[in-house]
């Protein structure tokens, strides 16, 4: 017999792509219990939700699929989340001020930096989802952030980043020191940070963070 092209549907992004929930749970705790890297288990159950966007779009699944889809990686960052976060933070490596933009509510991907910036030990002010940018200009004046994460997975959601960046820039001068604005999410790249005028840009969450390291040793250099 001939291998179908596709997923592999014994590996962990073959389940989660076909919402198969006991499956992923079982293999991620088995993953987890070899020793795995959790970085690498998060990255494949990234991948196998990116097939089940691929299928909603193609019409195979529903709104359900999504939501199921949204269960499955809630319940696998209850295994993952404890190896992942680390000692609690006291901010000493700099303040980010975090939130997905205006019109979107996909939080999965966001409360993965999240934790790993707080690992890291990052001050995180996440103002939740469907953030308005002049709400996030108003906290970014409050708590003078380093750096300021904006998530967003939908299309519509460039459009306010974009207007979020803009009023951002527009306070820059009472902020009273340097920030950097970064953009996140699975459909954003280079041609989105500069449409958006973001300073960088990043679409995995381990990258994102290197890149908010880096940003902050250079502006404290
Ligand atoms: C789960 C899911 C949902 C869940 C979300 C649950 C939740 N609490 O977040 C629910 C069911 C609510 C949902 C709703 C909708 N969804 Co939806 N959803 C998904 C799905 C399958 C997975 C998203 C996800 O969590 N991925 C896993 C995480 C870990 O990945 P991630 O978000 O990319 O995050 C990683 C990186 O991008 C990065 N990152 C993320 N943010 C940031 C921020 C910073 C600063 C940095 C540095 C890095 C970073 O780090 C993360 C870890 O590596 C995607 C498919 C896909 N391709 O992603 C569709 C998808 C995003 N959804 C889609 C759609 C259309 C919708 C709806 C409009 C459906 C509808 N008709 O109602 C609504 C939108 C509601 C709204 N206003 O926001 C489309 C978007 C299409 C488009 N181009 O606009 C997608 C792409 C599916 C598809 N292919 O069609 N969805």
């Amino acid at each position: 017999m001939t291998a179908r092209p596709g997923f592999d549907p014994a590996s962990l992004v073959g389940r989660v792509v076909a919402l198969d929930e006991e499956g992923a749970l079982r293999t991620v705790e088995a993953r987890v219990a070899a020793g795995d890297d959790p970085l690498a288990i998060l990255a494949d159950c990234q991948r196998g939700m990116r097939g089940v966007g691929e299928n909603y779009e193609s019409g195979k699944y529903f709104i359900s699929g999504l939501i199921m889809a949204g269960e499955i990686f809630r319940e696998t960052m209850e295994i993952l989340g404890p190896r992942l976060a680390g000692e609690p933070s006291r901010g000493e490596a700099g303040t980010v001020l975090l939130c997905t933009v205006q019109g979107d509510i996909h939080d999965i991907g966001k409360n993965i930096v999240d934790m790993l910036l707080r690992s890291y030990g990052f001050m995180v002010h996440d103002l939740g989802v469907d953030v308005p940018a002049a709400e996030v200009a108003r906290q970014a004046l409050a708590v003078a952030p380093d750096v300021v994460g904006l998530s967003g997975l939908l299309t519509v959601a460039a459009e306010s980043m974009k207007t979020t960046v803009a009023e951002l820039r527009r306070d820059a001068p009472d902020l009273g020191h340097p920030f950097t604005i970064i953009i996140g999410g699975g459909q954003v790249n280079e041609k989105t940070r500069e449409w958006t005028g973001a300073d960088l840009w990043a679409n995995d969450a381990a990258r994102g963070v290197q890149l908010i390291r880096e940003a902050v040793a250079a502006g404290r250099g």
